[in-house]
């Protein structure tokens, strides 16, 4: 592979974007080498400006689960572009994707969107504050609810990427209300709920960890924070701004069988266009402004470019629940091909997956929380990375991140990701 129309891209960049990247973990540090600039994309594949060819195991991040340029999503946002591409007033398509979603997510009434998950977690935390007339919010080490500052404190994903997962700029007032807690670890939840019960207005956690690599929930573990959150008033809001209609057409929610009271989404929920939201029962909407005290607001919130895309690629989930069971086996299939590949290659390694979540850790310790996760050996990491991308797979640039399956990867995808898996040493 060659990569120089992408090497004197990221030259140029770093003069006049900060780091060469709109998003950190996209310029490659914590890998080396040359972030790849990618040019065009379809179903599994990403091409990128050097003319090379990858299969996809990004797919933006989340949102692509049915590959690149999806053909329903792709006309629709053409249509509705033609026909002028922001109002900043209510339309149509609102509505309609308002009531797909609550009639999707369970205990969900009322949605508001705004344009990020990073949006979406800082109003679900100030609404949660309104409503319970508390300050203090629990999150759990590694977890990552976007880059607002209440969440920059032991963050995972690209803060832990670049190792620094409590950022410089957040201030001491605003960490002081945020405790934290361990993932997977009941224990860590009980004892600071025992000293700041009270005081605790919410608790937000993702319900599969998808940014210190892919963790699963501890059998019970969701059960036990929910009953927790019950009996003590906390508002438990779940961020399924990456399991959101990627484990289920419901989301964690519907694969566990757990209700949180506020749930954040972002990414598929756009279609691949710019969008996050928040959603909850009627109870706790109805203190949102312009119904309740709590403000929030966003020129560009229900944009319609963004909902006809976001409304095309719900209803595909909606109505083809089946393509849960083949993204499940394929991503199977794939972590179980890793699985035999590696198994005589000497690396001690950890593959963690839920539905088509997944991710390795180069580590033998079992990984369950972000202790466990920092264990990784990163320079066979940054070695598996550039083999694999080398053999035209893309994988994220971290060891903090979750690789995303889409359904346009099938059997000669896999095939031929598992060809360059054998291959590494
Ligand atoms: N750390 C982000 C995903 N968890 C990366 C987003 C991006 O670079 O687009």
């Amino acid at each position: 592979m060659r990569y120089e129309r992408s090497s004197k891209l990221f030259m140029d960049a770093k003069q006049t974007i900060p780091g060469g990247v709109n998003s950190p973990v996209r310029a490659f540090k914590s890998v080396g080498g040359t972030p790849v600039f990618m040019k065009s994309a379809k179903g599994a594949e990403l091409l990128d400006v050097d003319g090379n060819k990858y299969i996809d195991y990004i797919n933006s991040w989340g949102p692509q689960i049915l590959g690149h340029a999806f053909e329903p999503v792709i006309t629709a946002i053409k249509k509705v572009a033609d026909k002028g591409t922001s109002f900043g007033t209510p339309s149509e398509i609102e509505v309609e994707i308002a009531n797909l979603i609550t009639s999707m997510v369970p205990g969900v009434d009322q949605i508001r969107m705004v344009n990020s998950g990073t949006e979406a977690c800082m109003s679900a935390i100030r609404l949660a504050r309104g409503f319970t007339g508390r300050e203090k919010i629990i999150k759990f080490a590694g977890c990552y609810h976007g880059h607002s500052d209440a969440f920059l404190i032991q963050a995972g994903s690209g803060a832990m990427t670049f190792g620094t997962p409590n950022s410089p700029g957040v201030t001491q007032g605003t960490a002081k209300d945020t405790l934290l807690a361990q993932y997977n670890n009941l224990e860590s939840v009980d004892a600071i709920i025992s000293e700041h019960g009270p005081d605790i207005a919410a608790m937000i956690i993702e319900p599969v960890a998808g940014n210190m690599g892919c963790i699963p929930p501890a059998s019970g573990f969701l059960e036990s924070i929910r009953a927790l959150c019950t009996e003590k008033g906390i508002i438990l809001i779940f961020d399924e701004v990456m399991t959101g209609f990627r484990l289920a057409p419901g989301g964690a929610q519907e694969y566990y069988g757990i209700t949180a009271d506020i749930t954040c989404f972002g990414k598929i929920i756009g279609g691949g266009l710019p969008v996050g939201a928040f959603a909850a029962r009627h109870e706790i909407m109805n203190h949102l402004a312009p119904a309740g005290p709590v403000y929030q607001a966003g020129t560009l919130s229900g944009n319609p470019l963004a909902m006809a895309a976001g409304y095309k690629m719900v209803k595909h989930l909606h109505s083809n629940r089946d393509l849960y069971v083949t993204l499940e086996k394929t991503t199977a299939r794939l972590e179980d091909g890793i699985r035999d590949a590696l198994a005589n290659s000497g690396h001690s390694f950890v593959i963690n997956r839920v539905g088509s979540m997944i991710s390795i850790h180069f580590t033998a310790t079992p990984v369950v929380d972000f202790d466990t996760a920092k264990t990784g050996d990163n320079d066979t990491f940054k070695r598996f990375f550039h083999h694999m991308l080398d053999h035209g797979i893309y994988l994220p640039p971290s060891a903090y991140e979750t690789w995303f399956v889409c359904s346009e990867i099938g059997e000669e995808e896999i095939e031929k990701t598992l060809e360059a898996v054998r291959k590494f040493d």
